[in-house]
């Protein structure tokens, strides 16, 4: 769209049943601010939006696995992520949530609208139940196989592996995720969203109109879905979590939280609006606004077909100029995962990394997954910041303001006669707002943030060439152009630096008295001034913009990774769900003996067998047993041990093994002998 006259650009709600991670930053938050912080500098009428999404499954199963309410739950992770997104500097306009009243109003209202308007489809339908937890079962209460890819963990709303949207019903061999139970069928009624009826739209316009302007991953799952056929989808819910369904027939149940969620960037924009005393519409429903979603790839599918077909029948609303969404970051080589704790989570990071958010911005942006997934590694972000931030952009900014001091005490000198390379230079300074601009607003974040370092490293490479600290020796007019001309870059580099950096920006510009200036230094007046800092401005002392990470802060962050994980494995561990019932006959047909290993030797070519002597109290036999992974043989003799000793021998590698020796397992996978730890209880004794 050409100069449109205002901007709303959206982030996805996050969900307020965890906190934010890097993966949610690198693929919506940063790009999002970067961009908005962008268009402001350029004088833009500009909304940035967010809010937390607190409605769905996940949450009421968090709520219900802590013994709390839904309630509770959105309302920790909302403070959370609230405080951390500012704290991180995320330039929201406003930042709400869906549990807000304004919301729960507004995605009423628009139901509600298109209800009257015949937009739905009312329909009784079978939907899966669970008869153990009295419950319909549909997005995340179920598991199974995905139709599309074989995948056996998909939800019932989405397969996570191949990104199809699901119906429930849609899943082979679905699973309760509440009870484990295979579900049956129950009827009720449900009002879905005919998307068969906007397809022509939507192919007209995702297929033929968008087709040049969005990225090519975008417009290639909206062409899958498209091309396999749209179909009708339930936008209401059997929860007692969520909006409740505002039309006769809908007691009991609550909006789709994908219905109501999306809607929540409109609530969120009105919330603004009555804030700072504008009209909300504009934003929403004038065809000169540009309407961008920042999303992840994963929610796709809702907003380029579902959301855009709601707004469409509604009739009232712009649909998206553009939805660049990213593909995903992974961690150290392995996906980012809530549940698994593989994570780096924003709110510790600030605590850990305390005035380094732009460092953390920088290493994001740097590796931002726009194309394909991205790999994010400590040792990279130490890289980054060492070799890039602090060598380059900080090291340039430092000797500049240092030597000001020194030779002027902070006065800009006045520059005598220019040479070609200092002309040359002036008009590089010129040409970065333009090429930097033209990356963020083609969504090239990381190509945009590599423009504004090649500016950094012009000025090193000036510097290095004209060498001031030699020149000042012989040439004291020629050491005032110098330092001229690098301070002209300097004062670039803080007006340019503010979408990527806004921390060291505002520390540059304070550094740099950008206050003190006639003019203020906005997007364009780098382009289109000759001086930025004029001759006889007073600069400040020079404060530090970055600072070199040391090995051991990076070890720290790895070890800590590290030891989440085995806590995770552990509490896994702990988790595997109890086996069928038995009856006592079944268990008194076991017979256990206390004994002791006698002897013990490795099976030859084999990685995991022992061979082993053990007394029973009965007799001494030979049990072959699967633990040389965790024991060499010489440490196992002598060892009281419990054997089930009327397990039907079998041939391991032509041995015959005349029973079982019990082992269980430590957090960690290393098998560890069940034994009793009392010496006194003779071999051959029965357990009971
Ligand atoms: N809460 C999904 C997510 O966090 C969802 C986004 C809603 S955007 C309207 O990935
Ligand atoms: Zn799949």
């Amino acid at each position: 769209m050409n100069n449109p006259k205002r901007y709303t650009i959206t982030t996805a709600l996050p969900y307020t049943n965890g906190p934010i991670h890097i993966g949610h930053l690198a693929g919506v938050y940063v790009p999002a601010d970067i961009y908005a912080r962008y268009l402001r500098l350029t004088g833009k009428d500009v909304v940035l939006i967010g809010g937390s999404d607190e409605h769905g499954v996940p949450i009421t199963i968090k709520a219900k696995n802590e013994g709390v309410t839904p309630q509770d739950i959105v309302d920790k992770y909302h403070a959370i992520i609230k405080k951390s997104f500012e704290d991180f500097g995320i330039s929201f306009d406003n930042y709400s949530r869906t549990t807000a009243k304004i919301h729960h109003n507004t995605a009423s209202e628009f139901f509600k609208t298109l209800y009257e308007k015949g937009a739905f489809i009312e329909e009784t339908t079978e939907q899966l139940y669970d008869e153990k937890a009295h419950q319909f079962l549909a997005d995340r209460f179920v598991t199974g196989t995905c139709p599309k890819c074989g995948n056996d963990e998909a939800y019932g709303d989405q397969c996570e592996n191949c990104g199809s949207s699901l119906n429930a019903t849609d899943l082979i061999n679905p699973k309760s995720a509440l009870t484990g139970n295979t579900p049956t069928l129950k009827e009720t009624k449900h009002w879905f969203l005919p998307l068969d009826q906007h397809e022509a739209f939507l192919k007209e316009w995702i297929l033929k109109s968008h087709k040049k302007d969005w990225k090519p991953n975008v417009y290639g799952q909206c062409k899958s879905w498209i091309d396999d056929g749209l179909r009708p989808r339930a936008v209401t819910r059997d929860l007692d979590w969520g909006i409740p369904v505002p039309v006769e027939g809908g007691e009991g149940k609550v909006l789709y939280v994908w219905f109501d969620a999306p809607i929540g960037y409109i609530s969120s924009t009105k919330e603004w609006a009555d804030r700072v005393g504008k009209d909300w519409e504009p934003y929403w429903k004038s065809e000169d606004t540009k309407l961008v979603h920042f999303i992840g790839k994963d929610n796709i599918v809702f907003h380029c077909i579902i959301f855009p077909a709601m707004l469409r029948a509604e009739g009232s609303f712009i649909l998206p100029d553009n939805v660049p969404a990213n593909e995903f970051l992974n961690l150290e080589g392995n996906k980012l995962s809530t549940s698994k704790n593989w994570a780096v989570w924003l709110h510790e990071y600030l605590e850990e990394f305390p005035d380094q958010q732009d460092v953390l911005r920088y290493v994001l942006t740097a590796n931002a997954p726009e194309t394909k997934d991205n790999d994010f590694t400590w040792k990279d972000f130490q890289a980054r910041n060492n070799s890039e931030l602090v060598a380059i952009f900080g090291n340039f900014i430092n000797r500049v303001v240092v030597l000001t001091q020194k030779y002027y005490d902070g006065v800009i000198p006045e520059p005598s006669e220019l040479t070609e390379e200092d002309e040359h230079t002036l008009a590089a300074i010129k040409a970065y707002p333009d090429v930097i601009a033209s990356s963020i607003e083609r969504y090239r974040f990381r190509e945009a943030q590599q423009e504004l370092m090649n500016l950094a490293r012009l000025g090193n490479k000036y510097l290095a060439d004209a060498e001031p600290w030699k020149v000042i020796k012989e040439d004291e007019d020629r050491t005032k152009t110098i330092m001229y001309v690098a301070l002209q870059i300097t004062a670039a580099l803080g007006t340019l630096s503010e979408p990527f950096l806004p921390f060291t920006s505002a520390k540059l510009k304070e550094m740099l008295h950008f206050d003190a200036l006639e003019k203020a230094l906005d997007w364009q007046a780098i382009s289109e001034q000759n001086t930025l800092l004029p001759a006889g401005h007073a600069i400040g002392k020079a404060t530090l913009l970055f600072s070199k990470i040391e090995d051991k802060t990076i070890q720290e962050q790895l070890d800590k990774l590290e030891a989440n994980k085995k806590a995770n494995e552990a509490a896994n561990k702990q988790a595997t769900p109890q086996k069928d019932t038995i009856s006592f006959e079944d268990f008194s047909k076991l017979d256990l003996r206390v004994g002791t290993i006698l002897e013990a030797e490795k099976m030859p070519k084999t990685k995991k067998l022992l061979k082993l002597k053990v007394d029973t109290g009965l007799d001494v036999r030979t049990i072959v047993s699967g633990i040389a992974e965790s024991f060499s043989a010489e440490e196992v003799v002598g060892k009281r041990v419990t054997v089930l000793v009327n397990l039907a021998p079998r041939a391991l590698r032509g041995v015959e093994s005349q029973g079982m020796i019990l082992m269980t397992e430590t957090a960690e996978g290393q098998l560890v002998f069940v034994n009793t730890d009392d010496n006194s209880t003779p071999n051959g004794l029965p357990i009971s």
